[in-house]
């Protein structure tokens, strides 16, 4: 289905009138565009006041864009200024897992660690040895303002709402929503993403980039893969009905 203006939610799925969703896609330390996000979402409140509105992170706010720490600063601050909800994505997992497990900074970088170290002010060896691993890991940990470390702690695995289920990667068919593994959650593809049928709510979700916000009946990807296209959609949700800004 083409993106519209205005829409109704596919399959009939309904949420409150009372209540207006705004979600954003995978940021990948983009703040340029997150900043901008945000203005359009006051733009709209003022447009369009609604009794109440909740932001809704879908995950993945490091790595690969060059400004990781400035996102995290930015979100925790954010926190504190409107009613946001924060979904855990599978790149988070790595900042919390490299201070415990300083192994896996090779495959950390491979997705792209190495821009998040760097805006922390840590720069890693070109080969890093384990002995590099663990000096690193240690850095880091020193780095990483308590702020950020609770606020990546604090994330949600998935957030439920009337009809609507918002999830970072995606969620396995089969398996009630409620009971759902941390690990498909954060990272499932395939297995989702060709399924038709629907789930017992509405699944919006990113981490998989699509050119343009993919509405099927059964889900809705919004990662327009901002770190790379300068896209970082953000969807409304209200009484039903659907839109981008
Ligand atoms: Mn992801």
């Amino acid at each position: 289905m083409q993106a519209q203006p205005d829409q109704p939610l596919p399959s009939g799925f309904l949420t409150s009138p009372q209540l207006r969703f705004y979600a954003v896609g995978d940021i990948h330390g983009r703040l340029d565009l997150l900043e901008e996000v945000n203005a359009k979402i006051e733009t709209d409140l003022k447009r369009r006041p609604c009794w109440r509105s909740v932001r809704v992170f879908l995950g993945d706010y490091v790595d690969r864009g060059l400004h990781s720490r400035e996102v995290l600063d930015y979100l925790v601050a954010l926190e504190g200024t409107c009613d946001t909800v924060f979904i855990l994505g599978n790149h988070e997992t790595f900042l919390t897992d490299f201070i415990q497990v300083p192994t896996v900074l090779p495959t950390w970088l491979s997705v792209g660690g190495l821009e998040t170290l760097i805006s922390y002010g840590i720069r890693p060896p070109r080969n890093p040895s384990q002995a590099d691993q663990s000096r690193l890991a240690a850095e880091f940990a020193e780095a990483l303002p308590v702020s950020h470390l609770n606020f990546i702690r604090s994330l949600r695995p998935c957030f439920a709402f009337d009809d609507a289920f918002f999830v970072h990667a995606g969620v396995r068919p089969g398996v009630p929503l409620g009971e759902q593994s941390l690990t498909d959650l954060c990272w499932i593809r395939d297995d989702f993403l060709r399924y038709d049928g629907l789930f017992e709510r509405l699944v919006i979700h990113g981490h998989t980039p699509v050119r343009a916000p993919d509405i099927r009946p059964n889900r809705i990807n919004i990662d327009t893969g901002a770190y790379a296209t300068g896209q970082l959609t953000c969807m409304w949700i209200e009484g039903g009905r659907m839109g981008f800004l």
